[in-house]
C-alpha cells in the first residue's frame, strides 16, 4: 500500500495535473522519498518490496517520458545496491532520501544551466518559436530575457491539451513579446521564425528527439525554411534502452481529449488517434541543450555512455534494480 501523498503523485501524473518530463520525474522521485519516509517496514527485504511497488505504481503513470524511469532508476539503483550490507530499515531508509533529494535537486539546477547555456544562443531582434510547454525552454527563454535581449516568441496551442496556454502565460507575465498561433499555421509563419527551441520527452541514442505531438512537423517546416531547431534537455531524458535497440513507447491518449462522445455520435462510426508525442529525427535538429553544454544529435550517444556506461541488454537489466511488470 502507497502512502497517501505518493498514491495522490501518481494519480496527478496520470491525469496530467503534474506534466511536463522534468517535473514528472521530480515528482516521481518525491513519491519514492514520501514511501521511503512512511515505511513501517520490519526488516530491509520488506523495506525494498513497498519501494519496488512504489516504482512499479509510478512507472505505469505516463509511459513515454524517459524521465521518469531514469529518476526511479537513480534512486533505486542506489538504494538496491545498498540493500545488500544495510544493517537496518533505518539506514536505508535515509539512503533512500538522500538519494531522491539529490536527484531532485540536480534535476532543478540542471533546468538553470541549460537556461544559461542556451541563452547565449540567443540574440537581439531573435524571433523564437516554441510548441507546447517545457520548462527548460521556457529557462532558455527567461534567462535571455533576464540578461536583456529583446527578442519575441511565437507559441503554438499545442492542442489538444492546450499546453501553449501555459507557456504564454509564463512568458508573458516574464514581460517577453508572445504570438499564439494555431498549430496548424507553423508552416505559414516558419519565414518570419529565426529559431525554434523545444523541450523533450526523451532523446535516443541516435539523437531523435520524443516530445510533445506536432514538434516532428514544427521541425519539418523549419528546416524547409532553414530555420534553426535547439531541444533543450536534462541529461536524465536521455533513453538508456535505446542503446540497446528498444523503442521509446509513444503514449496514446483517450479520444476524449480529442472530440466530444456527442460529435462523434453525430459524425458516426469513425476511428480517433491520439497520439500524444512524436519522433523528429536527428536531421531535423541542430543541437541539443543539456545542463553539461551543447552537442549536435549524434552526440546523445556520448551523453548515454558518460552516465551509463557502455552497456549490453544483460547489463542493463541487471542495471535496473526493478522491471515493469505486466500487467
Ligand atoms: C509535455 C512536453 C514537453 C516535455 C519537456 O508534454 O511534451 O515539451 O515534457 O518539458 P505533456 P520539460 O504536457 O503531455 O506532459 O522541459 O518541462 O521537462
Amino acid at each position: 500500500m502507497l502512502p497517501d501523498d505518493a498514491v495522490k503523485i501518481a494519480d496527478g501524473i496520470r491525469d496530467m495535473r503534474i506534466r511536463g518530463a522534468g517535473q514528472i520525474a521530480r515528482s516521481a522521485v518525491e513519491a519514492l522519498e514520501i514511501t521511503a519516509r512512511a515505511s513501517k517496514a520490519s526488516d530491509v527485504k520488506e523495506f525494498m518490496d513497498e519501494l519496488t511497488d512504489a516504482s512499479q505504481t509510478l512507472l505505469r503513470t505516463r509511459p513515454t517520458a524517459v524521465s521518469l524511469p531514469n529518476g526511479i532508476r537513480y534512486v533505486m539503483h542506489r538504494v538496491g545496491k545498498s540493500a545488500e550490507t544495510a544493517k537496518s530499515v533505518d539506514e536505508l531508509r535515509n539512503i533512500s532520501v538522500e538519494a531522491a533529494e539529490t536527484f531532485i535537486e540536480n534535476a532543478k539546477t540542471a533546468v538553470q544551466r541549460i537556461g544559461e547555456i542556451g541563452a547565449r544562443r540567443i540574440i537581439d531582434g531573435d524571433v523564437l518559436l516554441t510548441h507546447c510547454n517545457s520548462s527548460a525552454a521556457i529557462s532558455v527563454m527567461k534567462n535571455a530575457w533576464a540578461s536583456g535581449k529583446k527578442f519575441e516568441v511565437f507559441v503554438t496551442e499545442t492542442r489538444p491539451r492546450f499546453q501553449g496556454h501555459i507557456t504564454a502565460t509564463t512568458l508573458r507575465k516574464a514581460g517577453i513579446p508572445v504570438t499564439m498561433i494555431l498549430d496548424d499555421a507553423v508552416r505559414y509563419f516558419m519565414q518570419e521564425v529565426d529559431k525554434v527551441i523545444v523541450g523533450a520527452d526523451a532523446i535516443t541514442a541516435n539523437g531523435a528527439l520524443v516530445n510533445k505531438i506536432g514538434t516532428s512537423m514544427v521541425a519539418l517546416a523549419a528546416h524547409e525554411a532553414k530555420v534553426k531547431v535547439y531541444a533543450a534537455a536534462e541529461t536524465y531524458k536521455f533513453s538508456p534502452e535505446t542503446m540497446i535497440g528498444d523503442r521509446v513507447k509513444i503514449e496514446e491518449r483517450d479520444q476524449s481529449e480529442v472530440i466530444s462522445q456527442k460529435e462523434l455520435e453525430h459524425i458516426g462510426s469513425i476511428k480517433i488517434r491520439n497520439p500524444a508525442f512524436d519522433v523528429t529525427p536527428p536531421e531535423y535538429i541542430d543541437l541539443i541543450i543539456t545542463e553539461w553544454g551543447i552537442i549536435p544529435p549524434l552526440g546523445a550517444i556520448l551523453i548515454l555512455q558518460d552516465v551509463f556506461g557502455v552497456i549490453t541488454a544483460e547489463e542493463l537489466h541487471e542495471y535496473q534494480t526493478y522491471e515493469i511488470e505486466e500487467d
